[in-house]
């Protein structure tokens, strides 16, 4: 028999420990990912995490990232109270404060603002969480503001625009039934280790893999047969020539396109201009690759489907247009609404297609009564504001510093991180050039330290929160914990600004549990029962996708058909946007001389995720140093050897960051993490390379130049 003392030092949950298993989930990464976790929870303290078995997601697995959710949520710097700023902005000079306090200031202070300059001037700002995102577009909309705006100005939304434009709704790849999957842009190695699993999977089965990516990947290494390596944002060419390839060689789905495309003539003549004799010049791609991918798209690609990709072909100058270019091959092979293609989604959810309806949109849309001005990029991104309706933030720190068109006199930001804008000091002195400024974070970050008032708010594991999951299901989460110190919910901070604000708006002001119950009406299980159940349950009306039948109905795009000619665009002529997916070289000339390196940021690393991680020990101790890859080529010619230190520099300045020398990058390319702190990549971005498409920055794709930083400056 063990002892007491063996069963606590084996974390053995039983009545003699007192040790417990809860459930919830890790909201660290995707929301696409948020796998079930259990918690072993003794005294009110998490002990211990692993992948919960029971989850239909993740079932019992655990990556690196979740596996640290101790360190990540019991972190040093979490906030503790509600504070505000007694000193000069940036200064850290804080004073604890009461709840009561906090919200009555922040409800009187935005109330002045409405009546001094008008609802506009308040914006409302999420960062990369998801979950509160409903409820705070409509606080927005209830308030009286169109600012309401996310960090999805920069992911994910520019692919779903290229789809909404095609075929009227998002769309994803139905891979499990794939004979081929295009992989553009796809490394799940590092992003998504369930879906590099379940390729792994697939391909033991037969499926075939063409990869393409700037790097060599271990995704191009362990499942591709085939792989090409672009040039940075080069991609709409390659696409285009691997299309011009299809059609001449009749390698397309004649019948499909004669039943359901719009535009099929004009493209296909628009194609003919990226072929053998200019492609390798375009991209960095020999033609004999693109005959090859072509070939295999013509030999297995019946079905087949591609990778979504809501950043790294989205973040340049020209990646909207490019990312419809690579779609359109989807289009014209006739993988659209078929069975192992790509398939029409509804979203559930903040951005989930779980297969079911809510009322989500309704949610949102219903608080928006009254007309309203445009909201931040509206202008100078209208496809954007056509689509999406919302602000595009990455217009917020040129109109808080400019007031054009209007001005902004308040920002309240649920998880504020100028890190992840371009430009980021520029976004870092707009915080500090507004009147108002209300930052809510788990952690006393960097920005948090230049708001007036700063609110805590609790992770996944001390919360109640509904999420739904590809495939039908719906979780409802109990909290795991009591909220750390005097941290809330998001979601309660919200209804509690409602309250204060006396908006007219009793369904938000009766709190989440209340919404979630409107929202949830068109599901037959209640937030009891799926909350009683502890795990994800199926929902009844769950229906599965149903080829063809979206097709058949007619797409909601203007022709109803599937669009390679936007006629939504084409109806728009004074937008200057074109309406093919063409395509335009990611860099201009202009400096190419003086700074010869193409410099590509964020690609993701399997234990960082943006702010969040930095400062978590387990996973900085895999890579303690800020370091900038490149070629070791590159390097030699400039006599820089692995770990020396070096300096990176664009027109908008420099950063320094340490070699790490690797022939998986290509050469001419350097690339980095963004968001650290002690080397912020994010600052050499500069802000107004945005894609008039989507309004997305060009973080993948800037000129830079390289060079060591001489020993005696090191050491100073
Ligand atoms: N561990 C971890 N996981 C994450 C995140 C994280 O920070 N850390 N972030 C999450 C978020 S917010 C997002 S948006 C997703 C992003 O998820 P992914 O898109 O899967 O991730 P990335 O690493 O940005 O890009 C994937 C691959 O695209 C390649 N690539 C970069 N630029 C280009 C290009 O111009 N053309 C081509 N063809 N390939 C290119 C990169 O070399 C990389 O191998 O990941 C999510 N998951
Ligand atoms: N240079 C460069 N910049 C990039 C990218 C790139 O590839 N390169 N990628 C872009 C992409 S795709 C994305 S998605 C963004 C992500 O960028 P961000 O939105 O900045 O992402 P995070 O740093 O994860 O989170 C922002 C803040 O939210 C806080 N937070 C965490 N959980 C919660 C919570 O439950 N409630 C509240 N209130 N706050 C919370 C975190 O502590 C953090 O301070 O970065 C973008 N920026
Ligand atoms: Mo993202």
């Amino acid at each position: 028999m063990a002892t007491k003392e063996e069963l606590l030092k084996a974390k053995i949950p039983c009545a003699e420990t007192g040790i417990e298993i809860r459930h919830s989930l890790c909201d660290i990464c995707s929301p696409t990912s948020h796998c079930g976790v259990s918690c072993y929870v003794k005294d009110g303290v998490i002990i211990k995490v692993e992948g919960n078995e029971n989850h239909p997601l993740n079932k019992g697995l655990l990556c690196t990232k979740g596996a640290s959710n101790r360190q990540y949520i019991y972190r040093e710097d979490r906030l503790r109270t509600p504070m505000k700023r007694t000193g000069p902005r940036g200064s850290g000079q804080y004073e604890p404060i009461s709840w009561d306090e906090a919200l009555d200031t922040i409800a009187e202070k935005l109330v002045t603002c409405k009546a001094d300059f008008g609802a506009q001037s308040v914006f409302f700002f999420c960062g990369y969480s998801k979950w509160l995102r409903p409820l705070l577009q409509r606080l927005a909309y209830s308030f009286g503001t169109p600012n309401y705006g996310t960090e999805s100005s920069t992911c994910f939304t520019s692919g779903l625009m290229a789809w909404e434009i095609a075929a009227g709704t998002p769309s994803r790849p139905s891979m499990n039934d794939s004979r081929l999957f295009l992989g553009w842009a796809c490394n799940p190695y590092y992003t998504g280790y369930l879906a590099a699993r379940n390729m792994e999977r697939l391909k033991a089965q037969g499926m075939k893999f063409i990869i393409v990516d700037t790097m060599y990947t271990q995704a191009a290494e362990k499942l591709g047969d085939l792989f090409l390596q672009p040039r940075p944002g080069t991609d709409g060419a390659l696409a285009l020539a691997i299309a011009n390839e299809l059609i001449a060689r009749g390698w397309i789905d004649h019948e499909f396109i004669r039943a359901y495309v719009h535009g099929f003539d004009e493209y296909a003549a628009y194609c003919r201009g990226f072929n053998a004799s200019n492609i390798e010049e375009l991209t960095g791609v020999p033609f004999e690759k693109v005959a090859q991918a072509a070939a295999m798209i013509h030999e297995y690609g019946h079905p087949m489907s591609i990778k979504e990709s809501s950043a790294p072909l989205a973040h340049h100058m020209n990646g909207m247009q490019n990312y419809r270019a690579i779609m359109s091959l989807a289009i014209i092979t006739g993988n659209y609404d078929v069975s192992g293609g790509q398939i029409p989604v509804e979203f559930t959810w903040t951005h989930q297609a779980a297969g079911y309806r809510t009322l989500e949109h309704e949610f949102v849309r219903e608080a928006r009564t009254t007309k309203m001005p445009y909201p931040v990029g509206a202008q100078r991104f209208p496809l954007w504001y056509d689509l999406e309706g919302e602000a595009q933030a990455m217009d917020l720190s040129r109109q808080i510093l400019e007031g054009t068109p209007y001005p902004l006199n308040a920002l309240v930001a649920f998880g504020m991180n100028n890190r992840m804008f371009p430009d980021s000091r520029r976004m870092m002195k707009a915080l500090d050039s507004i009147d108002f400024f209300v930052d809510i974070d788990l952690f006393m970050t960097d920005c948090a330290g230049h708001a007036d008032i700063i609110l805590p708010a609790c992770s996944s594991f001390e919360r109640e929160e509904f999420k739904a999951y590809p495939g039908g299901w719906a979780y409802y989460t109990k909290p795991v914990i009591k909220p750390l110190y005097e941290s809330r919910a998001d979601s309660d901070i919200i209804c509690e600004l409602a309250r204060r604000l006396q908006l007219d708006d009793e369904l938000l002001k009766a709190g989440y549990r209340a919404c979630l119950e409107h929202i949830l009406q068109p599901v037959s299980l209640t937030v009891q029962q799926l909350q009683d159940a502890d795990t994800p349950l199926q929902v009844p009306e769950f229906r599965p996708h149903e080829p063809l039948a979206a097709l058949k109905q007619g797409l909601r795009t203007p022709t109803g058909r599937l669009e390679l000619k936007s006629e939504l665009i084409a109806s728009h002529p004074e937008w200057g946007l074109d309406a093919l997916p063409t395509y335009r070289a990611p860099l201009d000339d202009v400096d190419a001389a003086e700074y010869p390196l193409t410099l590509t940021s964020g690609g993701r690393l399997p234990f960082a995720l943006h702010s969040r991680l930095h400062d978590v020990a387990w996973l900085r101790s895999l890579r303690p140093k800020a370091c900038a890859e490149l070629n070791p080529g590159d390097a030699a010619a400039l006599g820089i050897l692995q770990d020396e230190l070096i300096e990176i520099t664009t027109p908008m300045g420099s950063i320094q960051a340490v070699a790490l020398l690797s022939h998986h990058i290509q050469k001419g390319l350097v690339s980095m993490y963004h968001s650290y702190r002690e080397a912020d990549i994010s600052s050499l971005i500069n802000a107004d390379r945005l894609d008039p498409y989507s309004g997305f920055p060009a973080h993948r794709s800037n000129r830079c130049r390289v060079s060591k930083v001489p020993a005696k400056e090191e050491q100073a």
